[in-house]
Protein backbone atom coordinates (compact mmCIF):
# COMPACT_ATOMS: atom_id res chain seq x y z
CA UNK A 1 0.00 0.00 0.00
CA UNK A 2 1.43 3.50 -0.88
CA UNK A 3 2.18 6.19 1.24
CA UNK A 4 0.27 9.40 0.22
CA UNK A 5 2.38 12.26 -0.92
CA UNK A 6 1.96 15.82 -2.07
CA UNK A 7 3.38 16.71 -5.57
CA UNK A 8 2.15 18.50 -8.73
CA UNK A 9 -0.30 15.68 -9.46
CA UNK A 10 -1.95 14.28 -5.51
CA UNK A 11 -2.27 16.06 -2.59
CA UNK A 12 -2.41 15.27 1.16
CA UNK A 13 -3.56 16.29 4.84
CA UNK A 14 -3.17 15.46 7.90
CA UNK A 15 -6.35 15.17 9.83
CA UNK A 16 -4.44 15.60 13.57
CA UNK A 17 -5.37 17.20 16.34
CA UNK A 18 -8.08 17.19 18.71
CA UNK A 19 -11.14 15.14 18.17
CA UNK A 20 -14.29 14.86 19.81
CA UNK A 21 -14.34 11.63 21.64
CA UNK A 22 -16.57 9.51 23.32
CA UNK A 23 -16.62 6.08 25.73
CA UNK A 24 -19.45 3.76 24.84
CA UNK A 25 -19.22 2.38 28.11
CA UNK A 26 -22.95 0.69 27.56
CA UNK A 27 -22.59 -0.33 24.13
CA UNK A 28 -24.89 1.66 22.90
CA UNK A 29 -23.39 4.06 19.81
CA UNK A 30 -24.22 1.80 17.24
CA UNK A 31 -27.66 1.26 17.69
CA UNK A 32 -27.69 4.71 18.73
CA UNK A 33 -26.71 5.87 15.53
CA UNK A 34 -24.25 8.03 17.21
CA UNK A 35 -22.10 8.45 13.41
CA UNK A 36 -25.17 10.48 12.54
CA UNK A 37 -24.56 13.93 14.77
CA UNK A 38 -22.26 15.20 17.15
CA UNK A 39 -21.07 12.58 19.92
CA UNK A 40 -22.33 12.87 23.33
CA UNK A 41 -20.38 14.82 25.78
CA UNK A 42 -17.90 17.28 24.99
CA UNK A 43 -14.37 15.18 25.77
CA UNK A 44 -11.70 15.71 22.99
CA UNK A 45 -8.82 13.24 22.33
CA UNK A 46 -5.34 14.08 20.76
CA UNK A 47 -5.01 11.96 17.40
CA UNK A 48 -2.87 10.63 17.24
CA UNK A 49 -1.91 9.36 20.67
CA UNK A 50 -3.59 6.03 22.89
CA UNK A 51 -6.76 7.25 24.83
CA UNK A 52 -6.18 5.04 27.92
CA UNK A 53 -3.72 7.21 29.90
CA UNK A 54 -4.87 10.85 28.42
CA UNK A 55 -7.83 11.64 30.68
CA UNK A 56 -6.76 9.90 34.24
CA UNK A 57 -9.57 8.06 34.57
CA UNK A 58 -9.33 3.96 35.41
CA UNK A 59 -12.81 3.81 33.81
CA UNK A 60 -11.05 4.78 30.14
CA UNK A 61 -7.79 3.43 31.12
CA UNK A 62 -9.58 -0.23 31.52
CA UNK A 63 -12.10 0.11 29.46
CA UNK A 64 -12.89 -2.70 27.19
CA UNK A 65 -14.83 -1.99 23.99
CA UNK A 66 -16.10 0.40 22.42
CA UNK A 67 -14.78 3.79 21.95
CA UNK A 68 -15.74 6.94 19.33
CA UNK A 69 -13.87 9.87 17.91
CA UNK A 70 -15.43 12.85 15.40
CA UNK A 71 -14.06 15.54 13.66
CA UNK A 72 -14.48 17.87 10.58
CA UNK A 73 -12.76 17.13 7.17
CA UNK A 74 -12.46 20.13 4.67
CA UNK A 75 -12.28 18.88 1.41
CA UNK A 76 -10.40 21.81 -0.71
CA UNK A 77 -12.93 22.38 -3.36
CA UNK A 78 -9.85 22.38 -5.84
CA UNK A 79 -10.01 18.56 -5.51
CA UNK A 80 -12.66 18.57 -7.73
CA UNK A 81 -12.64 15.34 -10.27
CA UNK A 82 -9.78 13.79 -8.26
CA UNK A 83 -10.03 10.51 -6.51
CA UNK A 84 -10.39 11.63 -2.87
CA UNK A 85 -9.28 8.77 0.13
CA UNK A 86 -9.52 9.08 3.08
CA UNK A 87 -6.66 6.69 4.95
CA UNK A 88 -5.89 5.68 8.99
CA UNK A 89 -2.23 5.07 9.68
CA UNK A 90 -3.69 2.76 12.52
CA UNK A 91 -6.93 1.74 14.48
CA UNK A 92 -6.24 -0.19 17.70
CA UNK A 93 -7.34 -2.82 17.14
CA UNK A 94 -10.74 -2.57 15.08
CA UNK A 95 -12.04 0.09 13.42
CA UNK A 96 -15.17 1.15 11.50
CA UNK A 97 -15.66 4.63 10.17
CA UNK A 98 -18.70 6.92 8.24
CA UNK A 99 -18.27 9.88 6.33
CA UNK A 100 -21.20 11.61 7.54
CA UNK A 101 -24.39 9.13 7.23
CA UNK A 102 -22.34 6.72 5.37
CA UNK A 103 -20.32 3.76 6.26
CA UNK A 104 -17.00 3.61 4.00
CA UNK A 105 -14.55 1.35 5.34
CA UNK A 106 -14.18 -1.47 8.71
CA UNK A 107 -10.61 -2.79 8.97
CA UNK A 108 -9.58 -5.34 11.94
CA UNK A 109 -5.57 -5.31 13.13
CA UNK A 110 -4.52 -2.70 15.08
CA UNK A 111 -1.12 -1.80 13.39
CA UNK A 112 -1.80 -1.64 9.78
CA UNK A 113 -2.99 1.23 7.81
CA UNK A 114 -6.22 0.67 5.77
CA UNK A 115 -8.28 3.52 3.85
CA UNK A 116 -11.42 4.14 1.90
CA UNK A 117 -12.23 5.56 -1.37
CA UNK A 118 -14.55 8.59 -0.61
CA UNK A 119 -14.85 10.36 -4.00
CA UNK A 120 -18.49 10.27 -4.03
CA UNK A 121 -19.11 10.75 -0.38
CA UNK A 122 -17.44 14.34 0.14
CA UNK A 123 -19.30 17.55 -0.40
CA UNK A 124 -16.04 19.90 -2.04
CA UNK A 125 -15.72 23.04 -0.62
CA UNK A 126 -17.14 21.83 2.95
CA UNK A 127 -16.55 20.32 6.42
CA UNK A 128 -17.47 16.61 6.13
CA UNK A 129 -18.11 15.12 9.58
CA UNK A 130 -15.92 11.65 9.78
CA UNK A 131 -16.91 9.51 12.82
CA UNK A 132 -14.99 6.36 13.92
CA UNK A 133 -15.79 3.97 16.07
CA UNK A 134 -12.44 1.62 17.64
CA UNK A 135 -12.59 -1.23 19.78
CA UNK A 136 -9.82 -2.83 22.10
CA UNK A 137 -11.33 -6.20 22.89
CA UNK A 138 -8.94 -9.37 22.03
CA UNK A 139 -10.19 -12.36 20.98
CA UNK A 140 -8.99 -16.15 19.99
CA UNK A 141 -9.51 -14.61 16.42
CA UNK A 142 -7.56 -11.35 16.20
CA UNK A 143 -4.05 -10.95 15.73
CA UNK A 144 -2.55 -10.16 18.80
CA UNK A 145 -4.88 -13.08 20.57
CA UNK A 146 -6.88 -12.40 23.70
CA UNK A 147 -10.15 -12.79 25.27
CA UNK A 148 -12.24 -10.84 27.76
CA UNK A 149 -13.48 -12.48 30.78
CA UNK A 150 -17.29 -11.32 32.44
CA UNK A 151 -16.69 -10.57 35.69
CA UNK A 152 -19.10 -9.20 38.74
CA UNK A 153 -17.07 -5.72 38.13
CA UNK A 154 -17.77 -6.00 34.29
CA UNK A 155 -15.59 -7.33 31.47
CA UNK A 156 -11.80 -7.70 31.82
CA UNK A 157 -9.74 -7.91 28.90
CA UNK A 158 -6.67 -10.96 29.45
CA UNK A 159 -3.88 -11.24 27.17
CA UNK A 160 -0.97 -13.64 27.23
CA UNK A 161 2.07 -11.42 25.83
CA UNK A 162 3.41 -8.47 28.01
CA UNK A 163 2.68 -4.59 27.05
CA UNK A 164 -0.22 -2.78 27.65
CA UNK A 165 -3.48 -2.93 25.51
CA UNK A 166 -2.98 0.80 24.49
CA UNK A 167 -5.91 1.43 21.92
CA UNK A 168 -7.26 4.24 19.79
CA UNK A 169 -6.04 6.03 16.57
CA UNK A 170 -2.86 5.91 17.52
CA UNK A 171 -0.85 6.93 13.68
CA UNK A 172 -1.54 10.08 11.19
CA UNK A 173 -4.98 10.24 9.62
CA UNK A 174 -5.20 11.70 6.18
CA UNK A 175 -7.54 12.95 3.77
CA UNK A 176 -5.39 12.99 -0.17
CA UNK A 177 -6.11 13.10 -3.56
CA UNK A 178 -5.59 11.51 -6.72
CA UNK A 179 -6.32 11.42 -9.90
CA UNK A 180 -8.42 9.28 -11.12
CA UNK A 181 -6.42 7.46 -13.07
CA UNK A 182 -3.64 6.99 -10.51
CA UNK A 183 -0.26 4.82 -9.44
CA UNK A 184 -1.99 2.10 -7.42
CA UNK A 185 0.94 0.63 -6.43
CA UNK A 186 5.17 0.13 -7.02
CA UNK A 187 7.32 -2.92 -5.86
CA UNK A 188 10.92 -2.58 -6.26
CA UNK A 189 13.62 -5.39 -5.54
CA UNK A 190 17.43 -4.60 -5.49
CA UNK A 191 20.52 -6.48 -6.52
CA UNK A 192 24.04 -5.85 -6.46
CA UNK A 193 26.39 -6.82 -9.73
CA UNK A 194 30.49 -6.26 -8.73
CA UNK A 195 30.13 -2.25 -8.88
CA UNK A 196 26.75 -1.94 -10.47
CA UNK A 197 23.12 -2.14 -8.87
CA UNK A 198 19.99 -3.16 -10.27
CA UNK A 199 16.65 -2.44 -9.33
CA UNK A 200 13.61 -4.70 -10.76
CA UNK A 201 10.36 -2.35 -10.50
CA UNK A 202 6.80 -3.41 -11.17
CA UNK A 203 4.03 -0.69 -11.22
CA UNK A 204 0.49 -1.20 -11.01
CA UNK A 205 -2.38 1.43 -11.94
CA UNK A 206 -5.69 1.75 -12.20
CA UNK A 207 -6.17 2.14 -15.70
CA UNK A 208 -3.21 2.79 -18.51
CA UNK A 209 -0.48 0.39 -19.21
CA UNK A 210 1.92 2.70 -20.03
CA UNK A 211 4.23 4.25 -17.43
CA UNK A 212 7.84 5.72 -17.24
CA UNK A 213 10.40 5.31 -14.49
CA UNK A 214 13.26 7.36 -13.67
CA UNK A 215 16.12 6.68 -10.99
CA UNK A 216 17.72 9.56 -9.17
CA UNK A 217 20.67 9.98 -7.25
CA UNK A 218 21.23 11.85 -3.70
CA UNK A 219 22.02 15.18 -5.67
CA UNK A 220 19.03 14.68 -8.00
CA UNK A 221 21.14 13.11 -11.04
CA UNK A 222 19.26 10.73 -13.31
CA UNK A 223 21.55 7.60 -13.35
CA UNK A 224 18.63 5.41 -15.11
CA UNK A 225 15.28 5.09 -16.87
CA UNK A 226 13.01 2.83 -18.10
CA UNK A 227 9.45 2.41 -20.17
CA UNK A 228 6.60 -0.06 -19.14
CA UNK A 229 4.84 -1.13 -15.92
CA UNK A 230 8.09 -3.38 -15.12
CA UNK A 231 11.69 -3.83 -15.70
CA UNK A 232 14.80 -3.05 -14.58
CA UNK A 233 16.91 -0.22 -13.64
CA UNK A 234 20.87 -0.62 -13.66
CA UNK A 235 23.24 1.94 -12.10
CA UNK A 236 27.06 1.09 -13.25
CA UNK A 237 29.09 2.26 -9.91
CA UNK A 238 26.00 2.38 -8.15
CA UNK A 239 26.04 3.34 -4.13
CA UNK A 240 24.99 0.60 -2.23
CA UNK A 241 22.32 0.98 1.09
CA UNK A 242 24.19 0.29 3.80
CA UNK A 243 23.80 0.48 7.43
CA UNK A 244 24.77 3.15 9.43
CA UNK A 245 24.79 5.30 6.14
CA UNK A 246 21.35 4.93 4.39
CA UNK A 247 22.21 6.08 0.87
CA UNK A 248 18.86 6.68 -0.81
CA UNK A 249 17.86 6.98 -4.69
CA UNK A 250 14.59 8.46 -5.94
CA UNK A 251 12.66 6.64 -8.06
CA UNK A 252 10.11 8.75 -10.03
CA UNK A 253 7.30 7.01 -11.45
CA UNK A 254 4.94 8.22 -13.86
CA UNK A 255 1.80 7.13 -15.46
CA UNK A 256 1.32 8.04 -19.03
CA UNK A 257 -1.90 8.86 -20.79
CA UNK A 258 -2.94 9.79 -24.01
CA UNK A 259 -0.63 11.60 -26.10
CA UNK A 260 2.20 10.83 -23.77
CA UNK A 261 1.02 13.07 -21.37
CA UNK A 262 1.79 12.31 -17.65
CA UNK A 263 -1.54 11.58 -15.43
CA UNK A 264 0.25 10.53 -12.27
CA UNK A 265 3.66 10.78 -10.48
CA UNK A 266 4.56 8.81 -7.39
CA UNK A 267 8.40 8.95 -5.98
CA UNK A 268 9.48 6.72 -3.83
CA UNK A 269 13.21 6.06 -2.07
CA UNK A 270 15.25 3.74 -2.75
CA UNK A 271 18.11 1.73 -1.32
CA UNK A 272 20.11 -0.47 -3.35
CA UNK A 273 21.42 -3.77 -1.47
CA UNK A 274 21.12 -7.14 -0.76
CA UNK A 275 19.94 -9.69 1.85
CA UNK A 276 21.42 -13.15 2.46
CA UNK A 277 21.91 -16.04 4.78
CA UNK A 278 25.46 -18.17 3.81
CA UNK A 279 26.13 -20.52 6.84
CA UNK A 280 26.36 -19.12 10.20
CA UNK A 281 26.38 -15.42 8.24
CA UNK A 282 23.76 -12.72 7.87
CA UNK A 283 25.36 -10.87 4.91
CA UNK A 284 24.17 -7.33 3.53
CA UNK A 285 25.59 -6.66 0.48
CA UNK A 286 27.72 -9.45 0.78
CA UNK A 287 29.57 -8.80 4.02
CA UNK A 288 28.48 -10.06 7.23
CA UNK A 289 26.54 -7.70 9.37
CA UNK A 290 26.22 -8.29 13.24
CA UNK A 291 22.88 -6.50 14.70
CA UNK A 292 23.51 -4.50 17.91
CA UNK A 293 20.41 -2.66 19.36
CA UNK A 294 17.48 -3.66 21.15
CA UNK A 295 14.03 -4.95 21.31
CA UNK A 296 11.79 -1.70 21.25
CA UNK A 297 8.11 -0.60 22.40
CA UNK A 298 5.94 1.89 20.72
CA UNK A 299 5.73 2.72 23.66
CA UNK A 300 5.49 6.60 25.74
CA UNK A 301 4.43 8.58 29.31
CA UNK A 302 0.81 10.02 28.63
CA UNK A 303 0.45 8.99 24.89
CA UNK A 304 0.84 5.12 25.01
CA UNK A 305 1.30 3.64 21.74
CA UNK A 306 0.31 7.49 19.89
CA UNK A 307 3.03 8.23 17.16
CA UNK A 308 4.98 11.75 17.42
CA UNK A 309 8.15 13.01 15.61
CA UNK A 310 9.33 14.68 18.44
CA UNK A 311 9.99 11.29 20.31
CA UNK A 312 10.83 8.98 17.63
CA UNK A 313 13.93 11.31 16.43
CA UNK A 314 14.63 11.09 19.82
CA UNK A 315 14.60 7.27 20.54
CA UNK A 316 16.86 7.70 17.65
CA UNK A 317 19.15 9.81 18.57
CA UNK A 318 19.66 7.93 21.43
CA UNK A 319 20.18 4.44 19.46
CA UNK A 320 22.68 6.34 17.87
CA UNK A 321 24.57 7.72 21.36
CA UNK A 322 24.66 4.22 22.49
CA UNK A 323 25.68 2.83 19.13
CA UNK A 324 23.21 0.46 17.99
CA UNK A 325 22.82 -0.32 14.85
CA UNK A 326 19.18 -1.98 14.71
CA UNK A 327 16.01 -2.78 16.49
CA UNK A 328 13.22 -5.07 16.27
CA UNK A 329 9.83 -4.10 15.87
CA UNK A 330 8.79 -6.13 18.64
CA UNK A 331 6.24 -6.95 18.90
CA UNK A 332 4.05 -5.54 15.74
CA UNK A 333 4.97 -3.05 12.49
CA UNK A 334 5.27 0.32 13.58
CA UNK A 335 4.06 3.68 12.69
CA UNK A 336 5.43 3.90 8.84
CA UNK A 337 7.28 6.98 10.05
CA UNK A 338 9.86 4.80 12.07
CA UNK A 339 10.70 2.78 8.76
CA UNK A 340 11.26 5.90 6.72
CA UNK A 341 14.07 7.04 8.92
CA UNK A 342 15.21 3.97 9.47
CA UNK A 343 15.64 3.76 5.70
CA UNK A 344 17.67 7.04 5.20
CA UNK A 345 19.77 6.41 8.51
CA UNK A 346 20.89 3.05 7.47
CA UNK A 347 19.45 1.49 10.82
CA UNK A 348 18.41 -2.18 10.04
CA UNK A 349 15.18 -3.37 11.00
CA UNK A 350 13.87 -6.82 11.92
CA UNK A 351 10.19 -6.22 10.95
CA UNK A 352 7.74 -8.51 13.06
CA UNK A 353 4.01 -8.74 12.54
CA UNK A 354 1.88 -8.34 15.73
CA UNK A 355 1.63 -11.86 16.10
CA UNK A 356 2.49 -12.49 20.11
CA UNK A 357 0.79 -14.32 22.86
CA UNK A 358 0.27 -17.54 20.96
CA UNK A 359 1.59 -19.10 23.98
CA UNK A 360 -0.87 -20.14 26.80
CA UNK A 361 2.55 -21.21 28.85
CA UNK A 362 2.84 -17.78 29.35
CA UNK A 363 1.41 -15.02 31.04
CA UNK A 364 2.40 -11.69 32.59
CA UNK A 365 5.65 -12.15 31.03
CA UNK A 366 6.27 -15.65 32.99
CA UNK A 367 4.62 -19.16 33.37
CA UNK A 368 1.21 -19.17 33.36
CA UNK A 369 -1.51 -20.93 35.17
CA UNK A 370 -3.19 -21.61 32.18
CA UNK A 371 -4.37 -25.71 31.20
CA UNK A 372 -5.57 -24.93 28.19
CA UNK A 373 -3.83 -25.74 25.17
CA UNK A 374 -2.27 -23.27 22.88
CA UNK A 375 -3.59 -24.53 19.98
CA UNK A 376 -7.45 -25.96 19.74
CA UNK A 377 -10.55 -24.97 18.20
CA UNK A 378 -11.43 -22.66 21.46
CA UNK A 379 -7.77 -20.97 21.41
CA UNK A 380 -5.62 -20.58 18.76
CA UNK A 381 -7.38 -21.85 15.87
CA UNK A 382 -7.62 -21.78 11.96
CA UNK A 383 -9.39 -18.97 12.63
CA UNK A 384 -6.40 -17.09 14.44
CA UNK A 385 -3.92 -18.66 11.71
CA UNK A 386 -6.21 -16.92 8.62
CA UNK A 387 -6.04 -13.60 11.23
CA UNK A 388 -2.23 -14.64 11.26
CA UNK A 389 -1.77 -14.88 7.40
CA UNK A 390 -3.96 -11.43 6.60
CA UNK A 391 -1.69 -10.40 9.21
CA UNK A 392 1.65 -11.19 7.49
CA UNK A 393 0.23 -10.08 4.22
CA UNK A 394 -0.27 -6.47 5.29
CA UNK A 395 3.25 -6.33 6.70
CA UNK A 396 4.64 -7.29 3.72
CA UNK A 397 2.60 -5.17 1.80
CA UNK A 398 2.78 -2.15 3.38
CA UNK A 399 6.86 -2.46 4.59
CA UNK A 400 8.05 -4.11 1.16
CA UNK A 401 10.37 -1.62 -0.30
CA UNK A 402 12.10 -0.34 2.63
CA UNK A 403 15.67 -1.22 2.28
CA UNK A 404 16.22 -1.09 6.09
CA UNK A 405 13.56 -4.47 6.61
CA UNK A 406 16.09 -6.93 5.67
CA UNK A 407 14.40 -10.04 7.51
CA UNK A 408 10.07 -10.78 8.79
CA UNK A 409 9.33 -11.92 12.39
CA UNK A 410 6.03 -13.88 11.22
CA UNK A 411 5.71 -14.49 15.64
CA UNK A 412 7.00 -13.92 19.02
CA UNK A 413 7.27 -16.88 21.20
CA UNK A 414 4.35 -18.34 19.95
CA UNK A 415 4.50 -22.05 21.31
CA UNK A 416 6.88 -23.82 18.99
CA UNK A 417 7.31 -27.46 20.63
CA UNK A 418 4.76 -29.56 19.62
CA UNK A 419 3.35 -30.73 16.21
CA UNK A 420 0.17 -28.46 16.54
CA UNK A 421 3.08 -25.55 15.92
CA UNK A 422 4.26 -27.05 13.39
CA UNK A 423 1.05 -27.64 11.22
CA UNK A 424 0.19 -24.24 12.26
CA UNK A 425 3.20 -22.67 10.59
CA UNK A 426 3.78 -24.11 8.05
CA UNK A 427 1.48 -22.62 5.86
CA UNK A 428 2.13 -19.10 7.61
CA UNK A 429 6.15 -19.63 6.40
CA UNK A 430 5.03 -20.46 2.72
CA UNK A 431 2.85 -17.64 3.04
CA UNK A 432 5.70 -14.92 4.02
CA UNK A 433 8.29 -16.44 1.65
CA UNK A 434 5.98 -16.34 -1.51
CA UNK A 435 4.76 -12.42 -1.12
CA UNK A 436 8.42 -11.97 -0.47
CA UNK A 437 11.24 -14.02 -1.89
CA UNK A 438 13.44 -11.23 -1.37
CA UNK A 439 14.24 -11.22 2.72
CA UNK A 440 14.71 -13.84 4.70
CA UNK A 441 12.30 -15.09 7.21
CA UNK A 442 12.14 -16.35 10.53
CA UNK A 443 10.25 -16.55 13.74
CA UNK A 444 11.28 -15.57 17.51
CA UNK A 445 11.57 -18.68 19.72
CA UNK A 446 10.75 -18.90 23.29
CA UNK A 447 12.91 -20.48 26.21
CA UNK A 448 10.29 -23.39 26.31
CA UNK A 449 11.58 -24.55 23.38
CA UNK A 450 15.12 -24.96 23.46
CA UNK A 451 17.31 -26.23 20.46
CA UNK A 452 16.13 -29.79 19.54
CA UNK A 453 12.67 -29.69 20.66
CA UNK A 454 11.58 -26.51 18.76
CA UNK A 455 9.38 -28.05 15.97
CA UNK A 456 9.03 -24.80 14.13
CA UNK A 457 12.90 -23.74 13.69
CA UNK A 458 13.47 -25.60 10.68
CA UNK A 459 11.00 -23.29 8.60
CA UNK A 460 13.55 -20.00 9.75
CA UNK A 461 16.22 -19.08 7.89
CA UNK A 462 17.78 -17.78 11.05
CA UNK A 463 17.55 -18.48 14.41
CA UNK A 464 15.73 -15.74 16.71
CA UNK A 465 15.87 -16.51 20.08
CA UNK A 466 14.55 -14.34 23.80
CA UNK A 467 16.87 -15.67 26.47
CA UNK A 468 16.39 -14.87 30.17
CA UNK A 469 18.87 -17.07 31.65
CA UNK A 470 20.27 -15.11 34.77
CA UNK A 471 16.59 -13.60 35.53
CA UNK A 472 13.65 -16.11 34.53
CA UNK A 473 15.90 -19.04 35.94
CA UNK A 474 19.36 -19.31 37.99
CA UNK A 475 17.74 -15.41 38.75
CA UNK A 476 20.93 -13.92 40.64
CA UNK A 477 23.21 -16.95 40.06
CA UNK A 478 24.97 -15.39 36.61
CA UNK A 479 27.58 -18.63 36.54
CA UNK A 480 25.46 -20.96 36.16
CA UNK A 481 23.23 -19.11 34.04
CA UNK A 482 26.69 -18.41 31.79
CA UNK A 483 27.68 -21.84 31.29
CA UNK A 484 23.38 -23.03 30.69
CA UNK A 485 23.32 -19.80 27.54
CA UNK A 486 26.55 -21.39 26.59
CA UNK A 487 25.29 -25.00 26.46
CA UNK A 488 22.34 -24.25 24.39
CA UNK A 489 23.43 -21.90 22.12
CA UNK A 490 26.21 -24.65 20.91
CA UNK A 491 22.76 -26.45 20.81
CA UNK A 492 21.51 -24.21 18.36
CA UNK A 493 24.74 -24.38 16.18
CA UNK A 494 24.69 -28.41 16.44
CA UNK A 495 21.08 -28.52 15.21
CA UNK A 496 19.52 -25.65 12.54
CA UNK A 497 23.47 -24.29 11.48
CA UNK A 498 22.38 -21.18 10.95
CA UNK A 499 22.81 -17.65 12.10
CA UNK A 500 21.78 -17.40 15.72
CA UNK A 501 20.00 -13.34 16.73
CA UNK A 502 19.59 -13.07 20.36
CA UNK A 503 16.61 -11.11 20.02
CA UNK A 504 15.85 -10.60 23.74
CA UNK A 505 17.76 -10.96 26.59
CA UNK A 506 17.99 -8.57 30.10
CA UNK A 507 16.98 -8.28 33.34
CA UNK A 508 14.39 -5.70 35.05
CA UNK A 509 16.69 -3.01 36.60
CA UNK A 510 14.18 -0.27 38.94
CA UNK A 511 16.71 3.07 38.29
CA UNK A 512 18.58 4.32 41.47
CA UNK A 513 18.21 0.26 42.77
CA UNK A 514 21.74 0.05 43.75
CA UNK A 515 24.02 -2.88 45.58
CA UNK A 516 27.53 -3.52 46.53
CA UNK A 517 27.18 -7.29 46.36
CA UNK A 518 25.04 -7.53 43.17
CA UNK A 519 21.47 -8.20 43.51
CA UNK A 520 18.60 -8.68 40.74
CA UNK A 521 16.89 -5.40 39.88
CA UNK A 522 19.58 -3.68 40.88
CA UNK A 523 21.18 -1.56 38.04
CA UNK A 524 24.40 -3.27 38.72
CA UNK A 525 23.10 -6.78 38.14
CA UNK A 526 21.83 -5.49 34.47
CA UNK A 527 25.08 -4.65 33.48
CA UNK A 528 26.76 -8.06 34.97
CA UNK A 529 24.12 -9.88 33.18
CA UNK A 530 24.22 -8.18 30.02
CA UNK A 531 28.24 -8.32 29.89
CA UNK A 532 27.99 -12.00 31.23
CA UNK A 533 26.04 -12.40 27.47
CA UNK A 534 28.30 -10.77 25.65
CA UNK A 535 30.99 -12.93 27.20
CA UNK A 536 29.30 -16.14 25.51
CA UNK A 537 28.51 -13.93 22.47
CA UNK A 538 31.57 -13.65 21.72
CA UNK A 539 32.66 -16.95 22.06
CA UNK A 540 30.11 -18.46 19.65
CA UNK A 541 31.13 -17.67 16.11
CA UNK A 542 27.19 -17.99 15.32
CA UNK A 543 25.77 -15.75 17.11
CA UNK A 544 25.23 -12.67 14.54
CA UNK A 545 23.43 -10.40 16.76
CA UNK A 546 22.74 -9.40 19.97
CA UNK A 547 19.51 -6.91 20.71
CA UNK A 548 18.85 -6.45 24.65
CA UNK A 549 14.93 -6.46 25.80
CA UNK A 550 14.55 -3.70 26.25
CA UNK A 551 15.34 -0.08 24.83
CA UNK A 552 13.30 1.76 27.48
CA UNK A 553 10.72 0.79 30.26
CA UNK A 554 7.48 0.12 29.05
CA UNK A 555 3.98 -0.54 30.62
CA UNK A 556 2.22 -3.63 31.09
CA UNK A 557 -0.83 -4.53 32.67
CA UNK A 558 -1.00 -5.42 35.50
CA UNK A 559 0.82 -8.45 37.72
CA UNK A 560 3.22 -9.17 40.79
CA UNK A 561 6.34 -9.56 38.43
CA UNK A 562 5.83 -6.02 37.17
CA UNK A 563 6.62 -3.27 39.01
CA UNK A 564 4.92 -0.23 37.04
CA UNK A 565 5.13 -2.15 34.33
CA UNK A 566 8.43 -3.48 32.65
CA UNK A 567 11.99 -2.05 33.59
CA UNK A 568 13.98 -4.11 31.04
CA UNK A 569 14.98 -0.69 29.77
CA UNK A 570 18.39 0.22 29.28
CA UNK A 571 16.76 3.78 29.18
CA UNK A 572 13.98 4.20 31.69
CA UNK A 573 10.37 5.33 30.15
CA UNK A 574 11.21 9.04 30.22
CA UNK A 575 14.48 8.17 28.08
CA UNK A 576 17.03 8.37 31.14
CA UNK A 577 20.22 5.83 30.43
CA UNK A 578 20.98 3.33 33.41
CA UNK A 579 24.07 1.92 34.44
CA UNK A 580 23.65 -0.41 31.30
CA UNK A 581 23.35 1.95 28.56
CA UNK A 582 26.95 3.04 29.39
CA UNK A 583 28.63 -0.40 29.64
CA UNK A 584 26.42 -1.12 25.68
CA UNK A 585 27.99 2.35 24.95
CA UNK A 586 31.20 1.12 25.48
CA UNK A 587 31.07 -1.96 23.77
CA UNK A 588 29.31 -0.98 20.41
CA UNK A 589 31.35 1.66 20.07
CA UNK A 590 34.06 -0.23 20.32
CA UNK A 591 32.80 -2.39 17.85
CA UNK A 592 32.98 0.34 14.76
CA UNK A 593 30.28 -0.37 13.50
CA UNK A 594 27.51 1.86 14.73
CA UNK A 595 25.40 4.09 13.24
CA UNK A 596 27.53 7.58 12.20
C1 LIG B 1 9.71 -12.06 26.53
C2 LIG B 1 8.75 -11.38 25.63
C3 LIG B 1 8.61 -9.91 25.93
C4 LIG B 1 8.57 -9.69 27.43
C5 LIG B 1 9.87 -10.19 28.02
C6 LIG B 1 9.93 -10.04 29.54
O1 LIG B 1 10.22 -13.10 26.26
O2 LIG B 1 9.03 -11.58 24.27
O3 LIG B 1 7.45 -9.42 25.31
O4 LIG B 1 8.35 -8.36 27.78
O5 LIG B 1 10.03 -11.55 27.74
O6 LIG B 1 10.42 -9.04 30.02
O7 LIG B 1 9.45 -10.93 30.23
Amino acid sequence: MLRPLTNAFRDCRALDGLWRFAVDAEGVGRDQHWWRGALPGKAEMPVPASYNDIPADAAVRDHVGEVWYQTCAHVPATWGGQRIVLRFGAAAHRATVWVDDQEVVSHVGGYTPFEADVTDLVRLGEANRVTVVVDNRLDWDSIPPGYVEDTPDGPRQRYHHDFFNYAGLHRTVSLYATPAAHITDVTVTTDLDGLAGTVDYEVRASEGERARVALHDAEGTEVARAEGLSGRLRVEDVHPWRPGEGYLYDLRVELLGADEAVVDRYSLNVGVRTVAIDGTDFLINGEPFYFTGFGMHEDHVVRGKGHDDASMVHDFALLEWIGANSLRTSHYPYAEEVLDYADRHGIVVIDETAAVGLNLGIGGGIVSSSTQETYSDETVSARTQEAHRQAIRELVERDKNHPSVVLWSIANEPESHTDAARDYFKPLFAEARALDPSRPVGFVNVMFAPAGECKVAEFSDVVMINRYYGWYVQAGDLAAAERALEAELHEWVRCEGKPIIMTEYGADAQAGVHSAVTQPWTEEYQVELLEMYHRVFDRVEAVVGEQVWNFADFATSAGFARVDGNKKGVFTRDRRPKAAAFSLKRRWNARGDAVE
